[in-house]
């Protein structure tokens, strides 16, 4: 990378514009903070990134701050993997990064996209991130040219997988991989909240950005590209049987249902050597 386009000498300048301390209209309880006390180092592999999974490079001050968002349960040895092969994948791209799990408690149908706006607004009480990439537990990214860093428009960041033959599937996918800036996420009201079981979100999303008059960018076929570990359907994910109705009335729907509507309760907060965990109770179908 050399003096790279991710990393300065200089000290950057500091972002003042914070969207999420001042619409934070829903107030959340937490329940208990945890935290873990196992000195500063994340790991033996790691030994730069610091509780919570935070890292910034030590010689320059980065010029991106990304927050990594994974929606997540009962996938632990997914996350093992993709953690293995993130931290170092970060930390080539001299980004200033955090790792967040937004674990669903309980036993209830999973909901990847609630979580997904549970995840955006911890993360930003925490630090004024200025990129948020959503992330799929199950994929591995394998070009280190697929920089993790917003663009002036939402990217999608998975374009090519091994799972779709390494093409993109449609023309509007945003499945996988995507990242929006803070105030793009807040130009389209982040995601719905109401699709439970498998399938239709990430459509949703994909027309959510056109309806706020924004369009998708990705990286080409070569740099975009995911491995997904093979899995099956989750228990407690079944395919979402309205999910085409729904899909039908993201036009009408997508101003009165989405980060401006979002309810959960944080249970737990752990800040765990590679990552932190919030825990949530994002409730049951309506
Ligand atoms: C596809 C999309 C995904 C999403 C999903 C439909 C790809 C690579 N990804 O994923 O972005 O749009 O379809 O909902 O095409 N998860 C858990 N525990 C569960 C269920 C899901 O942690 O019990 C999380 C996990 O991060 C997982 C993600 O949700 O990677 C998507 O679920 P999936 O991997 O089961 O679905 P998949 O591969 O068809
Ligand atoms: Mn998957």
């Amino acid at each position: 990378w050399g003096e790279s386009s991710c990393c300065s000498k200089q000290q950057a300048a500091t972002n003042t514009f914070s969207v999420f301390h001042m619409t934070d209209l829903m107030p959340v309880k937490d329940l208990c903070v945890v935290s873990s006390l196992r000195g500063k180092s994340g790991s033996v592999k790691n030994p730069l990134v610091v509780r919570g999974g935070r890292y910034r490079p030590p010689n320059c001050v980065a010029r991106h701050r990304t927050a990594i968002i994974i929606p997540h349960r009962h996938r632990e040895h997914h996350l093992k993997f993709l953690l293995y092969y993130l931290h170092p994948f970060l930390q080539r791209q001299q980004l200033n990064y955090g790792i967040y799990v937004i674990h669903q408690a309980g036993n209830y149908t999973f909901n990847r996209a609630k979580l997904m706006n549970a995840g955006l607004r911890e993360a930003m009480r925490e630090e004024d991130w200025d990129c948020l990439f959503f992330h799929d537990v199950d994929l591995i990214p394998e070009d280190d040219r697929n920089t993790y860093v917003c663009d002036s428009n939402p990217k999608h960041a998975a374009v090519a997988m091994d799972k779709f033959g390494y093409k993109l599937p449609y023309k509007m996918y945003f499945g996988g991989v995507s990242a929006l800036t803070p105030l793009q996420y807040l130009k389209m009201n982040g995601f719905p909240n109401n699709y439970w079981g498998w399938g239709g979100e990430d459509d949703d999303i994909g027309i959510r950005v056109s309806l706020a008059g924004m369009y998708i960018t990705r990286p080409s076929v070569k740099v975009g590209r995911y491995k997904m570990i093979k899995h099956k359907l989750d228990k407690g994910n079944d395919v979402n049987p309205k999910r085409f109705n729904m899909l039908a009335k993201t036009r009408q729907t997508w101003r009165l249902d989405g980060m401006n509507t979002v309810e959960y309760e944080v249970i737990s907060r752990e800040y765990l050597p590679l990552y932190t965990n919030i825990t949530v109770n994002i409730g049951t179908e309506a």
